[in-house]
């Protein structure tokens, strides 16, 4: 299988988790952001990233999107499964999972680049880093305002998944689940920002415990050593 991606990209990172989670064994080839969409529109209509190749003939040719990917992968690989049999927790576990994904993964998309324009400049002040950090903060609108909304919704995702994830527990259920790695992969880019990190100890520990179990290498803040 073949993984297009931005090597940097949380929601690919969360394509990932779950590959390493079912341990299917893939090929990543990193694209260049504005260049990707002269090869992904063609394959998959959209423009985004992740986008899966299955690369065998008796499986479809191209899945686009992280959630879609899940869903391929459950039926490609059933075990470890990303859902759960009993079907109102299952709602529940997908039902997080797309909140997570259009909600709470934009919202850390937007705090991210606008700490990393400001007070985590120095991560690298270079001038094709800011310049590319300048086009995403374009690309996606991320104006001041914005932010200020994005981080009031990581707050309250923050305080819900508190409830849920201390002390070692699931976000649905007794097991791992789709909502599980689609919120250590898609609050991953927080670990760079030290108000996160004296603030949600817990948060990262979890990031990091999926990671490993994930068989994944820890997010840029997390790393070991
Ligand atoms: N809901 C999509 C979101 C993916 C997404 O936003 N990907 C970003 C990278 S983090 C992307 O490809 N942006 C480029 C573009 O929109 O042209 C998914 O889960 O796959």
């Amino acid at each position: 299988m073949l993984l297009l991606q931005f090597s940097t990209s949380h929601y690919c990172r969360k394509a990932r988790l779950a590959l390493g989670y079912k341990q299917i064994s893939y090929r990543v080839e990193n694209l260049t952001p504005g260049l990707h969409i002269l090869k992904v529109k063609p394959l998959s209509g959209l423009t985004t990233l992740p986008v899966l190749l299955p690369e065998q003939s008796d499986l479809p040719p191209v899945i686009a999107d992280s959630t879609q990917i899940f869903h391929f992968l459950d039926s490609y690989c059933p075990a470890p499964n990303l859902a759960i049999a009993d079907p109102q927790l299952n709602s529940e576990v997908w039902a997080l999972e797309d909140w997570l994904d259009e909600s709470i993964g934009i919202a850390a998309r937007f705090v991210y680049y606008a700490f990393r324009a400001g007070e985590g400049k120095a991560i690298d002040a270079s001038l094709s880093n800011q310049l590319i950090i300048q086009t995403v903060r374009w690309q996606y609108g991320i104006t001041a305002e914005r932010v200020k909304l994005a981080a009031s919704r990581l707050e309250v995702a923050l305080t819900f998944l508190a409830f849920r994830w201390q002390e070692g527990k699931y976000l649905v259920g007794d097991r791992l689940t789709a909502a599980d790695l689609a919120a250590a992969a898609l609050l991953s880019p927080l670990a760079l920002i030290p108000l996160y990190r004296q603030n949600y100890p817990w948060l990262f520990d979890r990031i990091a415990q999926i990671h490993r179990l994930c068989g994944e290498p820890l997010p840029p803040g997390l790393e070991e050593g």
